[in-house]
């Protein structure tokens, strides 16, 4: 028995001095391995008589369980010891500078969305706002277009899988807005003309080229009233691009096109001049397409609840990253959305520049 008691205090002090857990594993190893010093005990037993086996047994027994707990005890707390010095040493002072000279910039996407608003702003339009996902009367039918119209189709609109109706039919499947004008449709059905508002936003087509990303952003305005014409339009354009472009005046033209929303419907070209290898607006003999307008089309009117015999009114829609590129130099749009952040630092703006009427707009 004083064997056992003098193995087990033994062992058990080898546990304590264990400085880490490959040299607790070595006492481990030494009591309890295969040779070990306990299980040579315990194969002592089989040579035993019953009575001195039953004394014997549970005593070394005790001892195997005695120093099996000491040493799982061990280890925990060596492992504890072990993960708290590696915290220790990985602390990270999250109040400290950040380490990197790069400094976070206002997107030119935004900055140029912000000049726009301000200018619109001042002119006397409310900034209105609604879902990126929308469903196909917002989108297409309170539009007037026509049900077979090819912008329905998958390959130009992004729509999400059809929901099943509780009868197991499908629901109507909802999509990424093409157009701000989903914004339009829902302030003509829920305000009384007049209306003067533009609608900023993020869009989304089926579409990627070196002038066509998948999303993009619109600015749309929007005037209802009485006796609304196609030089009222003219006019709110030209005297929005010369302030965006920085110049006295502009000069534009109306080419006819085609929308399913607007009747008349034009795209509006903006003199310019491309001698220089960059494009300089305000001046030159070349034109440049800027954007597209009409007016609202009577079906339009009339699906959102407006009468067309008492209310006209002009709509226009513009390429934010389109106008940002030409306002500020980027060769290729898709630059835009790569999140380069050498680009970035290059183009980007300062938070504290936000555009304003009163203090200038870049
Ligand atoms: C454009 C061009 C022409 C437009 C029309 C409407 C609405 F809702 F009033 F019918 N919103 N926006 C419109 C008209 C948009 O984008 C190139």
């Amino acid at each position: 028995m004083t064997d056992l008691k003098t193995l087990e205090s033994d062992v058990l002090a080898q546990v304590a001095a264990a400085a880490d857990l490959a040299a607790l594993d070595a006492v481990r190893v030494a009591a309890l391995g295969k040779t070990g010093s306990i299980s040579g005990l315990l194969k002592t037993l089989g040579a035993m008589s019953p009575e001195e086996r039953k004394t014997q047994g549970a005593a070394i027994n005790a001892l195997r369980d005695a120093a099996t707990a000491a040493i799982a005890d061990r280890k925990a707390g060596l492992e504890a010891a072990e993960l708290d010095a590696r915290l220790a040493s990985e602390t990270l002072d999250l109040t400290l500078p950040a380490p990197y000279r790069r400094k976070g910039s206002v997107h030119p996407t935004m900055q140029t969305m912000d000049e726009m608003v301000a200018i619109f702003a001042e002119m006397g339009f409310a900034v209105a706002e609604g879902p990126d996902i929308d469903d196909d009367f917002h989108n297409f039918t309170a539009l007037n277009f026509p049900p077979k119209h090819p912008a329905r189709e998958m390959h130009d609109t992004f729509f999400f899988n059809p929901k099943t109706n509780e009868d197991g039919s499908e629901a109507e499947r909802l999509l990424l807005r093409t157009h701000t004008s989903t914004v339009q449709v829902r302030t003509m059905m829920s305000q009384k003309p007049p209306i003067r508002i533009i609608a900023p936003g993020r869009t989304y087509r089926c579409d990627n080229d070196a002038t066509h990303t998948p999303v993009f952003h619109q600015v749309e305005g929007l005037v209802i009233d009485k006796g609304i014409h196609m030089g009222h339009l003219k006019w709110t354009l030209e005297t929005f691009l010369a302030r965006f472009f920085e110049t006295d005046a502009v000069t534009t033209q109306f080419r006819p096109h085609h929308f399913p929303f607007t009747e008349p419907s034009a795209e509006m070209d903006v003199q310019c001049d491309r001698s220089g290898g960059e494009i300089k607006i305000g001046q030159g003999t070349s034109w440049l397409e800027i954007l597209g307008c009409g007016m609202v089309h009577p079906n339009v009117l009339r699906a959102c609840g407006i009468d067309p015999d008492e209310y006209q009114g002009f709509a226009f829609g513009m390429g934010v990253d389109r106008l940002g590129m030409l306002k500020y130099g980027m060769p290729d749009l898709r630059d835009m959305f790569s999140s380069d952040s050498r680009w970035l630092a290059h183009y980007g703006f300062s938070a504290f520049a936000a555009p304003n009427a009163a203090s200038g707009l870049s």
